[in-house]
């Protein structure tokens, strides 16, 4: 387990997640989505890279996460307890990265970060895994 400090104060989300009206699939639309994120993780970052990739960064609002703090809402969020996790403007909630990434490139048009050629599309995902699995092992030597 991981845990960052907040970077600038104290997170301010409700601690709640609910679902589109089918009470199952996130809503697909084009409002505001909120980050919770913290500049010190590579994972956050990857999906920051991927939403300015997409011209999708300025529908992006960034919120800090205290992942070791209880108070933070981080766990009503996100089971897991992690970041990155991307809240949906009815309230639900998308994790992990690599989940986001494909979310942001459907809200993009589809197929830019990955493609739907099924060569190219495993190749990106392979890389994409291969870039994970850099910083799992670069995480647990910090
Ligand atoms: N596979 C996840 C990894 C996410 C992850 O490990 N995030 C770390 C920060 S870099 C975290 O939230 N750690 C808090 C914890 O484990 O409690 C992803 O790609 O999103």
């Amino acid at each position: 387990m991981l845990g960052y400090p907040a970077p600038d104060g104290p997170p301010s989300e409700q601690n709640s997640i609910s679902s589109c009206s089918d009470g199952v699939k996130p809503c697909y639309g084009s409002s505001m989505l909120r980050l919770r994120y913290h500049p010190a993780s590579p994972y956050a970052r990857k999906v920051r890279i991927a939403a300015a990739e997409l011209g999708l960064a300025d529908r992006i609002e960034l919120s800090a996460t205290d992942t070791a703090d209880p108070a933070d809402p981080i766990r009503g969020q996100n089971p897991l307890g992690k970041i990155p996790t991307l809240l949906l403007d009815d309230g639900s909630a998308i994790y992990d990265s690599r989940v986001i990434v494909a979310y942001l490139d459907h809200l993009g048009g589809g197929g830019r970060l990955i493609p739907s050629d099924p060569a190219r599309r495993f190749a990106a995902l392979r890389l994409e895994a291969l870039g994970d699995g850099i910083c799992d092992a670069a995480l647990l030597i910090r």
